[in-house]
């Protein structure tokens, strides 16, 4: 079966899901392909904070209805030092910034349904995708479904298929650089029908290794606590959590807990990992296939979302500007952005976590520097604005503002 469209899209997570609704609000033809089935991808639990710059461009590709119900907006946060509580109060340190607390799995479920509403969905359970002439101007995909061969001819690839997706692997070594940190312990995660501890979200440094208290919902609640790379999930039962939790978040935020069975439980390891360019002749990487975060400060998800916004512009700017300036400047403005989050991620991953070599110097630097944000409004700024989203392009970096 053969098929024509202008921008074939490989990958349904945020990214993919997004820039597609994104295109179709534009007028641009579009198609989805994706390897794994709906409820899938709907399943999958990872992030759930939104920067507002997020919020914005789900509010521009018409799904953001939901979210403004039921989605909680976060003016602060708190971190814990050895159990000690304070606040970084967003709004006051931005100037009014906020995040909001709202699923990757709602987010993923609002952008498929628009999908299905307008009579376009993806095309789940794509097998053996490739791409194929990514270099010349008649680029095209292929895939099986149920043992049938499908090809889509198109003007564009977007590579929108995460850290392990076949798109970055279609670029040629020789002009890939790929720049990688491995952490040396992950998180393990669990979900939970319990109310939250706090009404904000709780970044834990203890001596025993990073916590994390975060929500869903007004009755739903996401932990994570720092554990050894090779830990089996099957080793922690749900009350050995709940006593690490407490231990690490500290005996106020403990006091507040509310213990439950988790309905979900799993281990995921930490990296940072960016590869450059962006493009390849008519292939654009977005999302996770073009750079990976550690989940401290709940950026991954965000800078997905934000590729797909500037890729977007790009392709509205070649199908409606006729202008091709923002399709050749998309790489270099996606990642001067994606450095930045990249820097962030990695400094406050260093800053809340026990490393296994760390000696009693490096414990001792982390205490400092904790201790220097609890009593500087400097510092905190500079945490806060970077925590609530830096801006597509810096004020004066940008000549080639969208049209
Ligand atoms: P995704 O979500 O991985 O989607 C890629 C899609 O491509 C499909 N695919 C293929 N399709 C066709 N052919 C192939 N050969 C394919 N190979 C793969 C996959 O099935 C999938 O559906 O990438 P995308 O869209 O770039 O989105 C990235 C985000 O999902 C990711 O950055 C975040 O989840 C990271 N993250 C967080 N980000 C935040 O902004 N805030 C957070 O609070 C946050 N918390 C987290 C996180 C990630 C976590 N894990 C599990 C890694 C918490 C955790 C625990
Ligand atoms: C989450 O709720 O899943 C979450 C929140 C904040 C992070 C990472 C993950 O920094």
């Amino acid at each position: 079966m053969r098929q024509r469209t202008q921008v074939a899209i490989i990958g349904a997570g945020p990214a993919g899901l997004l820039l597609s609704q994104l295109l179709y609000v534009a007028g641009i033809d579009c198609v989805v392909l994706e390897r794994k089935d709906q409820a899938y991808v709907e399943g999958r639990i990872r992030a759930g904070v939104l920067e507002q710059g997020t919020v914005a461009l789900l509010e521009r590709a018409g799904v953001a209805d939901r979210l403004h119900r039921q989605g909680l907006p976060h003016h602060g946060f708190r971190l814990a030092l050895d159990g000690a509580l304070f606040r970084i109060d967003m709004r006051r340190l931005t100037g009014g910034s906020f995040v909001m607390v709202y699923g990757q799995t709602e987010v993923t479920h609002d952008l498929i349904a628009a999908h299905w509403q307008r009579g376009a969905p993806p095309v789940f359970e794509a097998g053996d995708v490739a791409l194929h002439d990514i270099g010349s101007r008649a680029p095209s995909v292929t895939y099986t479904v149920n043992g049938t061969a499908h090809r889509v001819d198109c003007d564009y690839i977007a590579g929108c298929d995460g850290f392990h997706g076949v798109s970055r692997a279609s670029i040629p070594a020789s002009v890939l650089r790929c720049y990688e940190r491995v952490y040396p312990f992950g998180w393990l995660g669990i979900l939970a029908d319990v109310p939250p501890c706090d009404d904000e979200l709780i970044y834990s440094n203890h001596a025993r290794g990073f916590a994390l208290a975060s929500m869903r919902s007004a009755t739903r609640s996401r932990y994570y606590l720092q554990v050894a790379q090779e830990e089996n999930p099957l080793d922690w039962p749900d009350e050995r959590i709940w006593d690490e939790l407490a231990l690490r978040l500290g005996a106020e935020a403990a006091g507040r807990m509310t213990r439950g069975s988790s309905i979900e439980k799993s281990i995921a390891p930490l990296r940072s990992f960016v590869a450059e360019p962006m493009r390849h002749g008519r292939l654009f990487l977005a999302g996770d296939a073009a750079h990976i975060v550690p989940p401290t400060g709940a950026k991954g998800l965000n800078l997905a979302a934000s590729d797909a916004g500037m890729l977007a512009d790009a392709f509205i700017g070649h199908y409606t500007g006729r202008s091709d300036a923002l399709l050749d400047a998309y790489s270099a403005r996606a990642l001067a952005r994606v450095w930045k989050a990249e820097r962030f991620s990695w400094w406050f991953t260093s800053l809340t976590h026990r490393f296994p070599d760390m000696d009693d110097f490096a414990r001792r630097m982390q205490l400092a520097e904790l201790g220097y944000i609890r009593g500087s409004q400097a510092a905190q700024v500079v945490l806060a604005e970077n925590y609530v989203g830096l801006p597509l392009d810096p004020p004066g970096t940008m000549p080639l503002a969208a049209e």
